[in-house]
């Protein structure tokens, strides 16, 4: 038997253990082998039973993600074919969930007649985060076992459920004392089985689940949860797989959900999906980094700022036990930023995603301060004040003097030279950027900005520390906006100049958000503030000084204190969160394109697509050229997880290479050509661009 698999026959039992490092992705080499394993044992008389159990304790990620794509994927035996050969075995299976049982690997535990867990066990059918639905029996299996409307929900959320959970609905038969005795457990179970003459217990000779459902409950429920679905094709596809259970014989029913799988792995948004998962995992990987021993010590931490971003992100940190200083110089605005904490916890009390105990224990690791000297042996100190340089450059002055020997100093801004800023003091080799999104405490991505000067054990220790809190570190280079905010840039810069020029503020957001961006730009400068963007042009105002147009639209509105929510007047008119439209925008709109001599005219949607999102990616393959970015999938994680771009679509880079390298660029030359002096000054095509597609290269990457 190849090292794939270990089998032994001991008492009667055949214990077969998968073993493919790291996860136990079943891919064709790990199929062939299970179903060797398998009906090896069912042929041999010696055994009454058998446990199947992952060698390293995790019992199975999978089916291999890898093989996606590839002929692989469905080269006989495929993962469906192998699990109904082994439901057909007439053998009790017992599968021993160790860690994790995902996808495929859920699958075929569902495969088994009989299923024990370790206490600690995470189990869930994920297919759906990929833009898949569950292609080996997940679908038509989890019904018959725990009943449609909770299959349903399971395979739509994608979430992984604990071992109590698991049991409670079904899926679970026992949970072992501990991890260590889960095989023993295991063991056991199928030797009472023998004892008992039990039978195989195949899912496929339980009742369709239909018997329990009202007759229109996938109708209704396709019509409360389509909305939220958006333009997503995984959860339409789950929902006809779930209807063939409901309706068709076991059989009959793989073949449908095999279809309906096919469909879902050779779609976009699967093979997006795919490259965000991916992604995450090359973003961990990040070259010249220092060993794990090397990393400093971060046991305690100080926020500087207790405004919203800065309460957000001492949160972060107390969420995960980590004690927090939260400093500011005014009293008021330290009181209102300890009170904000709390009632954000209370909030998560109350529904009961937190309990008191748990809120009582985080606040206890807050201590506000008015005193730098408060900060002495903190180990990471994030400064989060206000977009000023001035005012940041005096909290790094007062931190030199306060701070131990070997403290990390970090700064928030999110437009600011930060070698510039680390030049103000004497240590620039501690400084780095650690660039939070608002709400800090619920936003997963940090952009981590490294300067020359950053010794790398502090760019190893801080995404170390962004790891610990569970956010997505992104490694980027020190320029201004990193990698997020500077092609936002052009982004919200085109969608200004398209207002001016006769398209309306709703025409934009509607054409971003039938993207399934989760809001228009101009929905998005309301909430993060009309001054804030402002203040970021501000740090760079000689870049943007010969083009008078420039988002002048918000600058009229910061002048006359319209910042968007927080001022309930922006773009849009706000009651609370309510957003109506402005009529005003227009009217200021003509006024100032008959100042600046710009040309009115109705604009199309196609028009609106092309400029904003193709200047953005034109910026994003140029800072990739600079280096700011590392590669082209760590500017798709920051726009998916800062900027709410669909990570169906893949991420910005992603989206262009599925449009077309060559259509990006020869749109971007139209527009260069078709909008006059303003194109000649903007629809400038990156080198890298027009590089790659001289090159008839289809990826963008450094070249
Ligand atoms: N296939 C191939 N490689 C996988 C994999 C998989 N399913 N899961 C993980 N890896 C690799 C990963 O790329 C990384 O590799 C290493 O394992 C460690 O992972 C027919 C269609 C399991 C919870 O959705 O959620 O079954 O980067 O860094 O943080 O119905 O990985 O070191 O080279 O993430 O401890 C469904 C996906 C597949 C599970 C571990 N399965 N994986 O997290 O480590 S579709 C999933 C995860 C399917 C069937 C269908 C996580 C994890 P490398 P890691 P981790």
């Amino acid at each position: 038997m190849c090292d794939l698999i270990h089998y032994r026959v001991e008492g009667g039992l055949a214990l077969i253990g998968l073993n493919r490092a790291p996860v136990n992705a079943l891919d064709r080499s790990l199929r062939v082998a299970l179903i060797d394993a398998c009906e090896r044992a069912a042929a041999d008389i010696t055994v009454g039973a058998v446990v199947l159990y992952g060698a390293q304790g995790l019992f199975s990620a999978g089916a291999d993600i890898k093989e996606f794509g590839t002929e692989a994927c469905f080269a006989e035996p495929n993962l469906p074919g192998a699990l109904t050969r082994l439901s057909a075995i007439h053998k009790p299976l017992v599968a021993a969930i160790g860690t994790l049982a995902l996808g495929g690997g859920l699958e075929l535990a569902l495969a088994c007649g009989y299923r024990i867990g370790a206490p600690g066990a995470r189990l869930g059918l994920s297919e759906i985060n990929l833009g898949l639905l569950p292609g080996a029996g997940g679908t038509q299996r989890l019904p018959r076992l725990i009943g449609a409307e909770s299959a349903l929900n399971l395979i739509l959320s994608g979430e992984q459920i604990d071992a109590e959970r698991a049991r409670m609905l079904g899926i679970l038969d026992r949970i072992a004392a501990s991890a260590e005795q889960l095989l023993d457990e295991a063991r056991a179970y199928a030797n009472e089985l023998i004892d008992s003459c039990a039978p195989a217990r195949p899912v496929e000779a339980w009742p369709k689940p239909a018997e329990d459902l009202p007759d229109d409950f996938l109708a209704r429920y396709r019509v409360e949860h389509e909305p939220r679905w958006k333009s997503r094709l995984a959860p339409r596809l789950v929902l006809c797989a779930l209807e063939a259970a409901c309706l068709l014989p076991m059989k009959e029913g793989l073949v449908r959900e095999l279809t309906l799988f096919k469909q879902a792995e050779a779609s976009r948004q699967s093979r997006a999906l795919r490259h965000v998962f991916l992604a995450e995992r090359e973003a961990q990987r990040t070259p010249s980094i220092v060993p794990a021993d090397a990393l400093r010590k971060i046991d305690k931490v100080a926020v500087i700022g207790a405004g919203t971003l800065g309460g957000g992100i001492a949160m972060s940190f107390a969420d995960v036990g980590i004690p927090v200083a939260l400093m500011d110089l005014d009293g008021r605005t330290l009181d209102r930023g300890l009170r904000r904490v709390r009632e954000n916890y209370q909030l998560s009390v109350k529904r009961r995603k937190l309990t008191a105990i748990q809120m009582q224990q985080r606040m206890e690791l807050l201590f506000g301060t008015l005193d730098y000297a408060d900060l002495f042996d903190a180990d990471l100190i994030i400064e989060a004040v206000c977009e000023k340089m001035e005012t940041k450059q005096q909290v790094f002055l007062a931190l030199e003097k306060v701070c131990k020997p070997g403290a990390i100093l970090a700064t928030n801004t999110s437009s600011l030279d930060i070698a510039a800023l680390a030049a103000t003091i004497s240590r620039s080799q501690d400084v780095i950027g650690l660039h939070f999104f608002s709400p800090a405490n619920v936003m997963r991505l940090v952009e981590i900005v490294r300067c020359q000067a950053t010794a790398p054990d502090v760019v190893a220790s801080v995404v170390d520390i962004a790891r610990r809190i569970g956010k997505l570190p992104v490694i980027s280079g020190n320029g201004a906006g990193s990698i997020g905010n500077r092609m936002l840039e052009p982004y919200a810069r085109e969608a200004h100049r398209l207002v001016l020029e006769g398209a309306t503020p709703v025409q934009v957001d509607a054409v971003l958000t039938s993207l399934d961006l989760n809001m228009g730009v101009f929905s998005m400068l309301d909430l993060a503030g009309i001054d804030v963007s402002f203040l970021m042009r501000d740090a760079n105002r000689e870049a943007i000084a010969h083009d008078q147009s420039y988002c002048c639209l918000s600058e009229e509105l910061y002048a006359l204190g319209r910042y968007g929510q927080k001022t309930g007047r922006g773009f849009y008119l706000y009651e609370g969160r309510n957003r109506t439209v402005d009529g005003e925008i227009g009217t200021l709109a003509e006024q100032l394109a008959r100042e600046l001599n710009v040309p009115r005219r109705s604009i199309e949607d196609l028009e609106i697509h092309d400029r904003c999102l193709f200047m953005m990616i034109n910026e994003g393959i140029q800072l990739l050229d600079e280096g700011i970015a590392q590669r082209a999938s760590d500017i798709d994680l920051v726009w998916i997880n800062g900027y709410g771009f669909p990570a169906h679509l893949g991420g910005p880079m992603h989206y262009a290479e599925q449009l077309g390298l060559d259509t990006v660029l020869s749109r971007i030359h139209h527009y260069r050509h078709a909008l006059g002096e303003y194109g000649e000054m903007w629809f400038r095509p990156a080198a890298l661009l027009e590089r790659l597609v001289a090159a008839g290269k289809t990826r963008i990457e450094k070249f």
